[in-house]
């Protein structure tokens, strides 16, 4: 990285800045962001030449020393990226349908996409004439807890637009479960809890609606509701919700496995953006989890679509919620690696409100002041959006409409908000442009570290290649050094991700072929094995069924064990391929022409697919992952007879 590519992109980012505050804030948001332009100058051109040897990314073919996680909003999958290489690594679909995977389509998907769906998702769908949902909006990813650090078992993840929270299992990078969240409307902020392990996984609804939502009440807002879910990450089932006033945005969880919390930016429970933005003050709601618990057991609940519902909305003054107030409209809640503070991003408001947890069970008390948790509240700039941490008592927030990062110390922030005279902020860093989320190496954990910032950047506007109305996202990785950020990686990403955790690589171990026994497979074996196939054998079975026909074949680089097979016009068919090549990264597919059928069958896997023979014929089946020299030649005929009669 050369001095001179440094001051461009700063020089870049000062116009970028002054152009995109001021044409959303007028004259004050210009002016903010040309200041901060110009500081970032002359900081990045001295930091650059140092940081260079310091922070070198990795060699073609060195491993990367973090991994990332990404999420990606609308398109619905789940992202594996090497960081500080930036490479992307792997994508596994989840909410999404995959064509290279066949997720959405092999039996073992469709089984993870429709066994956690409720009844009514049920009938939407089948009222379309679909069995699974096509489409997805996943916004954060979050992996597992012991003791307050990432343990490597599982992901997290919500989708927005379904109303779901799905898992993946980290030994195999796959999803295996997915449920629907009754009740509530639109999941968007997720968070496992951290202490003393995941046994929940918190999510919010952010849209609200009437309690019993079956056409009695429409147009009342006044009756609608909210709810919070704590679902229990080991059976992946719904444990309690809570029923709350306004919305929910985000959420996190404290270090002592007492509170959750979660922003809410539309306390007014408006419909319409006059009414949401009506008031300067919104609320966190704080979620007693012991009370909750207490609650339940002696049965203070209402039962709502099986589930235990508590009322904690405002002003029923039991123990189970309490609600901050906090200006304007708040997004990312974030808690510190301290233990002790929680960063609300003011989104309309230029501040960040901290809270001290320790400060919590006093808000429980009668006639506690509302506001007395809140310990301080540093004005760092234009909309605040999310904050992490880097382990030295040091916090980064994105700023949207500034298109900045603020670097600041809380310790500061506090001393300043008890009257001394001491700036907060460290430095503003331009990036390019409206950030959302941001990431530092593991720093939503006690394993916090100063070593890479990441900035998750709404827009490019003109920095790459022009691909259409359609533009790409960018992402930039900094390097932390000292107090201040160096640009390590600067590059488009699509559709769109919100959110990322830095994993270091050490927590993370996943397989390099299946276990011939893993669960994915536990259908396929059970079924087989009443058919009397052995499927850890080369396999040339037809097992006739009626009108229902089974295939078993085996894989083995570069030759399915079947030239053909035969079956019957209207024959439901269901073809199990079993990879029998015990080598990492052999990877086989099966895809069937003209049929929409195509999947993955990796090392030591059995993937399996059902479709309708429609229309008698010869259709030739092929693998669909390169595999060996021959793998064009890897492939094999269908061979449907008309149906007599
Ligand atoms: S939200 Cu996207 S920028 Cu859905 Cu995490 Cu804040
Ligand atoms: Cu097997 Cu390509």
């Amino acid at each position: 990285m050369s001095d001179n590519g440094n001051n461009g992109l700063s020089r870049r980012g000062f116009m970028g800045a002054t152009a995109t505050g001021a044409a959303l804030l007028g004259g004050a948001g210009g002016r903010l962001g040309l200041m901060g332009g110009a500081a970032a100058i002359t900081a990045t051109s001295a930091a650059s030449a140092a940081a260079e040897t310091a922070h070198a990314t990795p060699a073609p073919g060195e491993l990367d020393e973090y991994y990332g996680f990404w999420s990606s909003g609308q398109t619905g999958e789940m992202r594996i990226l090497g960081v500080p290489s930036m490479r992307e690594l792997m994508r596994v679909p989840v909410f999404n349908r995959c064509s290279a995977t066949g997720w959405g389509q092999t039996n073992e998907s469709l089984k993870v996409l429709t066994e956690g769906m409720l009844p009514q998702t049920k009938e939407y769908l089948a009222a379309q004439g679909k069995t699974v949902h096509d489409n997805g909006d996943l916004h954060h990813v979050h992996m597992s807890f012991t003791e307050g650090r990432y343990d490597g078992r599982f992901l997290f993840m919500n989708d927005k637009a379904n109303t779901r929270v799905a898992r993946v299992r980290c030994d195999v990078m796959k999803c295996d479960r997915i449920i629907d969240i009754p009740n509530a409307k639109a999941i968007h902020g997720m968070r496992p809890q951290r202490w003393p392990r995941t046994d929940y996984v918190f999510a919010n609804g952010e849209d609200e609606v009437p309690m019993v939502n079956d056409g009695s009440v429409l147009d009342d807002p006044d009756k609608y509701v909210n709810f919070y879910t704590a679902i229990n990450a080991d059976e992946m089932t719904v444990a309690w919700q809570v029923m709350v006033s306004g919305n929910l945005d985000n959420t996190d969880c404290d270090y002592d496995g007492k509170y959750a919390f979660s922003t809410s930016y539309n306390s007014e429970m408006g419909i319409n953006l006059a009414e949401m933005m009506e008031s300067e003050m919104d609320h966190v709601v704080v979620f007693n989890i012991k009370e909750i618990e207490k609650g339940i057991a002696e049965g203070d609940v209402q039962v709502l679509n099986g589930v235990p519902v508590i009322d904690g909305r405002k002003g029923q003054n039991k123990k189970y919620t309490r609600y901050i107030p906090i200006p304007n409209s708040p997004h990312g809640i974030n808690m510190a690696p301290d233990r002790i503070h929680l960063c609300v991003a003011g989104k309309l408001s230029p501040t960040v409100s901290v809270i001290d947890v320790r400060k919590l069970d006093a808000l429980f008390e009668e006639d506690a002041e509302p506001r007395s948790a809140v310990v301080a509240e540093p004005e760092l700039g234009l909309g605040p959006l999310h904050t992490c941490y880097d382990g030295r008592g040091n916090a980064f927030t994105t700023l949207f409409l500034d298109s900045q990062v603020v670097m600041w110390n809380i310790e500061k922030a506090v001393a300043a908000y008890n009257g001394e005279a001491v700036d907060p902020i460290i430095t503003k860093k331009d990036v390019h442009y409206q950030p959302g989320h941001n990431s530092t190496c593991e720093g939503e954990t006690l394993d916090a570290t100063a070593k890479y910032y990441l900035s998750m950047n709404k827009f490019s506007k003109d920095r790459f290649l022009n691909v259409g109305p359609l533009k790409p996202e960018n992402e930039q990785l900094f390097a932390i050094d000292d107090d201040d950020l160096t640009l390590l990686h600067d590059g488009p990403t699509f559709a769109e991700p919100h959110d990322s955790i830095l994993v270091h690589r050490s927590k993370v171990n996943p397989r390099s072929v299946w276990d011939r026994n893993d669960p994915m497979w536990a259908d396929a074996r059970a079924q087989a094995e009443a058919d009397g196939v052995d499927l850890d054998d080369w396999q040339e079975e037809v097992i006739r069924d009626g009108n229902k026909v089974r295939v078993y074949m085996s894989s083995n680089a570069p030759a399915f064990s079947m030239e053909s097979f035969t079956v019957t016009e209207g024959d439901e068919v269901t073809v199990h391929v079993t990879n029998l090549d015990d080598i990492d990264d052999l990877t086989h597919g099966f895809c069937l022409n003209n049929h929409g059928v195509a999947m993955e069958v990796a090392p030591q896997a059995t993937a399996s697919v059902t479709f309708t023979a429609a229309k008698p014929g010869v259709y030739w089946y092929y693998c669909q992952w390169f595999c060996h020299a021959l793998h064009m030649e890897m492939r094999g005929r269908m061979l449907v007879e008309p149906r007599a009669g």
